[in-house]
């Protein structure tokens, strides 16, 4: 069962004016759960349901567990989402509006992971990772094949990293496409640079703690896939920070508006703020990957403490 929509891909001519190159925008905000995550997680579930599972367990106190959820209701299969002490109420609140069961778990997302996987293999459900199993990845590449049905071939391709299944996705999907020259420009803030810090060391690297605004990219080790893709593959890291992610969020909603996570601000950042990163392609899409952690109430608030 397919449990996502076709994005619209949308010229932005803000931006195209401002890079003096053509930019697109891949508009996955506008995803049924409100971020990308629908792709990944809609096809992991749906291979659980084939499977005959009965239900699901994720570890997901973001967007990646509200795809879970949504998922689960479309497919009846029941949801237990282990979210860490740290997710927010109206995260929660979604999680549960889509009928799935919240239960907090631990300090953080890796404690609330180990009891995920426990749970799924004493109850039998089908555990579900936020970023990391080759059938969210799969699902994550219809992205590209969206692009190739509409013959957008880009210079370069901007999108966020948290944990790394976006980036495999759309890697996979560049490569079953036979466009294995596009270049990726992979973005995180400077809180939650794992998959910088991994390039830098040449092997995987565990922070030691999440310091950003853009809770959603707050992997402390990125997917093994993701390293092992930028030895096979021309990925660019780059790094912005917390204030350049929130003022993308603040120009993109007057452009366009949408409202963005911060997670997906820093991707938009790049293009906003002309980074060198960016010189050189005949044209740049960036996946605008949506998030449900903010509102015009954050906004404000993180503008206010960024002095933005
Ligand atoms: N969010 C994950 C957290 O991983 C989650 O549990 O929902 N943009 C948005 C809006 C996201 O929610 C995420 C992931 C990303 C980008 C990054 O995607 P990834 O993890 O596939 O690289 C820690």
């Amino acid at each position: 069962m397919k449990l996502h929509i076709v994005t619209p891909l949308i010229e932005s001519m803000t931006l195209s004016r401002h890079l003096e190159v053509p930019v697109f925008l891949k508009m996955e905000a506008l995803q049924p759960s409100g971020s990308f995550k629908n792709r990944g997680m809609g096809n992991i579930c749906s291979s659980y349901a084939q499977r005959a599972f009965k239900g699901l367990v994720s570890s997901s106190g973001g967007n990646a567990g509200l795809a879970v959820a949504y998922s689960g209701r479309k497919l009846g299969l029941r949801v237990n989402v282990i979210v860490p002490e740290t997710t927010n109420a109206l995260m929660m609140e979604k999680i549960r509006l889509e009928g799935a069961h919240v239960t907090v778990h631990g300090k953080s997302w890796d404690e609330a992971d180990i009891k995920a996987r426990e749970m799924a293999s004493q109850e039998g459900l089908g555990y579900v990772s936020p970023f990391d199993d080759p059938l969210i990845w799969e699902g994550n590449a219809t992205l590209v094949e969206e692009l190739v049905q509409s013959g957008c071939r880009p210079g370069a391709i901007v999108l966020s990293v948290g944990g790394g299944g976006l980036l495999c996705g759309v890697v996979q999907g560049l490569h079953k496409a036979g466009w294995h020259d596009v270049p990726v420009i992979a973005v995180e803030t400077e809180g939650a640079a794992s998959f910088h810090a991994a390039i830098q060391a040449g092997k995987l690297v565990t922070l030691d703690k999440i310091d950003t605004l853009a809770t959603s990219l707050g992997a402390k080790r990125v997917a093994q896939a993701a390293f092992d893709w930028s030895k096979k593959h021309r990925i660019i890291s780059q790094l912005v920070s917390d204030q350049q992610a929130v003022k993308a969020c603040l120009k993109f909603a007057d452009e366009q508006r949408v409202l963005v996570e911060p997670a997906c601000g820093a991707a938009l950042a790049v293009a906003y703020d002309k980074l060198p990163v960016l010189k050189g392609y005949s044209s740049i899409l960036v996946v605008v990957c949506g998030g449900n952690g903010v509102s015009l109430k954050l906004l404000d608030q993180w503008s206010k403490t960024l002095k933005i």
